[in-house]
C-alpha cells in the first residue's frame, strides 16, 4: 500500500518539476545557443579569417605538409573540409587530426596531446592568448607558425579548392568555377541560412514562433531544391560545386539527427524523390563515403547536446539507405 500522506500531490510534483526543468533548460540553452529577443538562434561569427595564397605579400604560402585540419567527425562544418580535401586529392598534402567531444565540459578534446594541448580551447589559446570565443572545428592550422590560419569552413573550402593545386591529385577539378560563381554564391547564401544553419535554428529555437519560422524556411528550400534536381544532376550545373558540398553534409545527417533531435520532421530526405537520389549520388563519389561516419554523428548529437536529450539515449535507427 502506498502511504498517501508521504507523497506530494501529483499536480504539485508536475508543477515543481516543470518549473525547475524549464528554468534549467533555459539557462542551459542560453549557454549552448546564443539567441535574440524572440528566441531565434544566433550563430557567433568565426574569428580567425586569414587566407593561404601565392601572392607575394601573403604570410601563409601554399605548401605540402605545412597545414593541418582539426576536425570532429560529427560536425557538418568540419565535414565540408574533409569532402573537399578528398575530392581534390589533398590527403598527402594536408594532414588531419580528429577530435572528440568531451561531454561534461562541452568542448572538443584530443585523443593524444597535440602541440602540448589536450583540448581545442587550449589550442585556440596557444594561437591567441586570452581568446574568449567558441573553440570550434574545423580549424586550419599552420604547423610552421603554430597558429590558426582560419576557423571558418566556408573560407577553408575555397582555399582547399584553389590554392593547393600543385600538390593535389585532382588539380583540374574546380568546385568554384568562374562562370558559376554568382550562381554558387546565391545558393550558398540561401542554403546557409535556411538549411545548414536552418536545422540549428529549428533545434536551438527557444520559442514556438522561432521554431516554426525556421522549420518552414528549411522545408521551403528543400522543396525548391528537390524541384531543381528533377532536371539537373547537381545544384548549379551538371558538375559538382562547393554548393553541393555544403548541402551534402547537412543532408547526410538529416534523417539520423535533424529529423528527430532538432524537430525538422516535416519530411525525411528519404521521402524526397530527387533529393534522396542526389544524396546517394554525392555519397558515391570517390572518397566521399570514407569521410562519413553516421555512428559518430548520432553519438555526438544525441549524447552531447544535453538540453535537447537529457536522458542521453541514442536511437537505434534509422536504417541507412546509403550504399557505395
Ligand atoms: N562557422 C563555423 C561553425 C563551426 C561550428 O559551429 N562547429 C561546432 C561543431 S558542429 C563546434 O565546434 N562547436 C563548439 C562550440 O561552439 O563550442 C564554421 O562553419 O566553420
Amino acid at each position: 500500500m502506498v502511504d498517501k500522506r508521504k507523497s506530494l500531490p501529483p499536480s504539485l510534483t508536475i508543477k515543481l518539476g516543470k518549473w525547475v526543468w524549464t528554468n534549467l533548460w533555459q539557462i542551459m540553452m542560453s549557454r549552448l545557443a546564443p539567441r535574440n529577443n524572440v528566441g531565434e538562434y544566433i550563430r557567433p561569427a568565426s574569428q580567425f579569417r586569414e587566407t593561404v595564397g601565392i601572392e607575394a605579400e601573403k604570410k601563409y604560402q601554399p605548401a605540402a605538409q605545412r597545414y593541418r585540419l582539426f576536425v570532429g567527425l560529427s560536425c557538418p562544418w568540419a565535414h565540408r573540409t574533409l569532402v573537399v580535401r578528398s575530392l581534390k586529392g589533398l590527403e598527402d598534402a594536408i594532414s588531419v587530426s580528429i577530435l572528440s567531444p568531451e561531454g561534461d565540459r562541452g568542448i572538443w578534446a584530443f585523443e593524444e596531446e597535440q602541440e602540448g594541448c589536450r583540448t581545442l580551447p587550449e589550442l585556440y589559446n596557444l594561437a591567441k592568448p586570452n581568446y574568449n570565443g567558441r573553440a570550434t572545428v574545423p580549424v586550419l592550422w599552420d604547423e610552421e607558425t603554430k597558429t590558426i590560419v582560419n576557423n571558418e569552413s566556408a573560407e577553408i573550402i575555397v582555399m582547399l579548392n584553389a590554392e593547393f593545386n600543385q600538390f593535389a591529385q585532382n588539380p583540374t577539378l574546380d568546385l568554384y568555377p568562374e562562370q558559376l560563381k554568382a550562381k554558387i554564391d546565391h545558393w550558398n547564401q540561401k542554403i546557409y541560412h535556411t538549411v545548414n544553419n536552418g536545422v540549428y535554428c529549428c533545434g536551438f529555437a527557444q520559442s514556438q514562433e522561432a521554431y516554426e519560422k525556421a522549420c518552414q524556411e528549411l522545408f521551403s528550400t528543400l522543396d525548391e531544391i528537390d524541384n531543381i534536381l528533377s532536371t539537373s544532376r547537381y545544384l548549379c550545373s551538371d558538375t559538382v560545386t562547393l554548393a553541393d558540398v555544403r548541402l551534402f553534409t547537412t543532408l547526410f545527417r538529416f534523417d539520423a539527427v535533424y529529423y528527430g533531435l532538432f524537430k525538422c520532421n516535416w519530411r525525411r530526405i528519404q521521402d524526397y524523390k530527387y533529393l534522396s537520389a542526389y544524396l546517394q549520388d554525392l555519397y558515391q563519389l570517390p572518397g566521399i563515403a570514407d569521410t562519413c561516419n553516421l555512428e559518430a554523428v548520432k553519438t555526438d548529437y544525441y549524447g552531447n547536446l544535453f538540453p535537447l536529450n537529457p536522458g542521453g539515449i541514442i536511437p537505434l535507427g534509422p536504417l541507412s539507405t546509403l550504399s557505395n
